[in-house]
C-alpha cells in the first residue's frame, strides 16, 4: 500500500496521518484532488480504526418532520412549500403523539424531528411537541431542530438562543440534528438558501448549545454548486468550532438529491464522490467522534462500503424520512435493525447498537440478537 500511496501523492499525507498530525486545508484539496479513491480510503481508514476500531454504530430511531411549511425555501429542497401551497401541511400536536404511540412497541431510542421555517406556530407549540412526545415516550431522547430552527425560534419570539435552548430543554429536548449547515460559504447561501441564516450564525447557535451542554452534529450538503475549496473551508470552520466548544458527536455528508428541486438539472454526486466526502471528513476532522454513512442518501450499499473509507456509523432505522424522498431518493423508508446488523457484519466490522450519545445498547457480536 505503501507504494500506491506514493504514486498516488499521498506519501506526506500518510506521514502525517501516521504520526498523529493534523491535515491542512491544501491536504485536505490534496485528498479531493486525488483519483486514487483506495488510497484516500486507505488513510481515512487508518483514522477511522484509530478512533473507532471496528466499531460500527447505529441507532433505533424514528423519523418525524413536524411542518414542512417553510419562509426559507431554499433551491436545493424538495421539502419546504409555502403556507396556503396544495402539499404544504403541519401536523398538530396529538397527531405526533399518535405517531409516537403507534410504534410504541419497537425498541426506539431516539426521535428525530426537524421542520421547516414555519412563520407563524407558537412557541407553545414546539413546547407541546417536546412535552406530548415524552407523555407517550417518556424515555426516548429527542434529537430536534436544527440551528436554524432554533434560531428562527429565538428570533421570531424575542429570546436570546439560550433561552430559547434552555425552554426547550426542560420541554425534553435532548440534543440538536446536524442539518441547515448545507456550505458555510456566502456565495453558495447567497445563490441556494439566499433566506437562511449565514454559516457563522448556524455555528454561533451550535456553539451556544454546546457551552450549555448540549450536544449537537453536523452536516454538509455537498454536490450540487460548491466547489471543493468550499467544502474545505466548511470542515476547517466545523474543525475550528470543535476545538473551541467540543460539542460534536457527528459529522454527516449529505448528498444532494436534485429531483423536484429549483436545481433539477444538476446530476448529484457520484458514488466515488461520496466515499470521497466520508473519507477527507475523517482525515480532516480529526477531532469529530464519529462520522456517519447516512444509508438514505446514499443507499445502504455504498454506506456499507464506506465503512471502509473513515464511516463508523450507518445512522438508524429511520422509517418515514420526508426530505431526500421528496427530492427522488429510491432507498427505503426504512431500514430494520437486523439488515443493519447484517450490513455491519458483512462488512467486518463489529455492529453496535447505541443511545443517541453513543452509549453502547448492545454489541451484535456473531452470536446473534439482543
Ligand atoms: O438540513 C435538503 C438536507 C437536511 C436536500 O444530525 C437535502 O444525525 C439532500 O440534516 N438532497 C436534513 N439533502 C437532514 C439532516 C440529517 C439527516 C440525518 C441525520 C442527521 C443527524 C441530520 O437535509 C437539511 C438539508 O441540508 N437536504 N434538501 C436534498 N434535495
Amino acid at each position: 500500500m505503501k507504494n500506491r500511496i506514493a504514486e498516488a501523492g499521498l506519501a506526506g499525507i500518510h506521514d502525517k496521518v501516521i504520526a498523529g498530525q493534523r491535515l491542512d486545508g491544501k491536504d485536505a484539496l490534496h485528498l479531493y484532488r486525488c483519483t486514487d479513491i483506495l488510497a484516500v480510503g486507505y488513510l481515512a481508514n487508518l483514522v477511522r480504526e484509530r478512533i473507532n476500531g471496528d466499531r460500527t454504530y447505529f441507532i433505533y430511531n424514528q423519523h418525524i418532520n413536524y411542518s414542512n411549511i417553510c419562509t426559507n425555501l431554499c433551491s436545493f429542497c424538495a421539502f419546504g412549500r409555502r403556507k396556503g401551497d396544495a402539499l404544504a401541511y403541519e401536523m398538530s400536536v396529538d397527531e405526533v403523539k399518535e405517531k409516537v404511540r403507534a410504534r410504541l412497541d419497537e425498541p426506539i431510542v431516539e426521535i428525530h424531528m426537524v421542520g421547516g421555517i414555519h412563520p407563524d406556530l407558537p412557541f407553545d407549540y414546539y413546547l407541546g411537541l417536546l412535552r406530548g412526545i415524552k407523555e407517550v415516550r417518556p424515555d426516548v431522547h429527542i434529537q430536534a431542530f436544527t440551528c436554524v430552527e432554533i434560531a428562527h425560534l429565538a428570533e421570531l419570539y424575542g429570546r436570546s438562543t439560550e433561552q430559547t435552548l434552555t425552554a426547550l430543554r426542560q420541554a425534553g429536548l435532548g440534543s440538536l440534528p446536524g442539518g441547515g449547515a448545507e456550505v458555510f460559504s456566502p456565495r453558495i447561501r447567497e445563490k441556494t438558501c439566499r433566506d437562511k441564516l449565514s454559516g457563522e450564525d448556524w455555528l454561533e447557535v451550535a456553539q451556544t448549545a454546546h457551552r450549555q451542554g448540549l450536544y449537537t452534529n453536523a452536516t454538509m450538503l455537498y454536490g450540487h454548486l460548491e466547489t471543493i475549496e468550499e467544502r474545505v473551508d466548511h470542515l476547517l470552520a466545523l474543525r475550528g468550532a470543535q476545538d473551541d466548544t467540543g460539542g460534536f458527536l457527528a459529522f454527516i455528508p449529505l448528498a444532494f438529491h436534485p429531483r423536484n428541486t429549483a436545481l433539477s438539472t444538476l446530476s448529484g454526486p457520484t458514488g466515488i464522490d461520496d466515499l470521497k466526502n466520508i473519507a477527507v471528513a475523517r482525515l480532516v476532522l480529526d477531532n469529530f467522534p464519529h462520522i456517519k454513512a447516512y444509508w438514505v442518501m446514499i443507499g445502504p450499499k455504498l454506506a456499507q462500503l464506506a465503512l471502509s473509507f473513515g464511516a463508523d456509523d450507518m445512522d438508524g432505522t429511520v422509517k418515514e424520512e420526508v426530505i431526500t424522498h421528496m427530492a427522488g431518493a429510491e432507498t427505503e423508508q426504512a431500514i430494520g435493525s437486523t439488515t443493519l446488523i447484517e450490513l455491519i457484519r458483512e462488512a467486518g466490522r463489529l455492529p453496535v447498537e447505541r443511545t443517541t450519545l453513543y452509549e453502547t445498547i448492545a454489541e451484535h457480536g456473531d452470536d446473534g440478537h439482543r
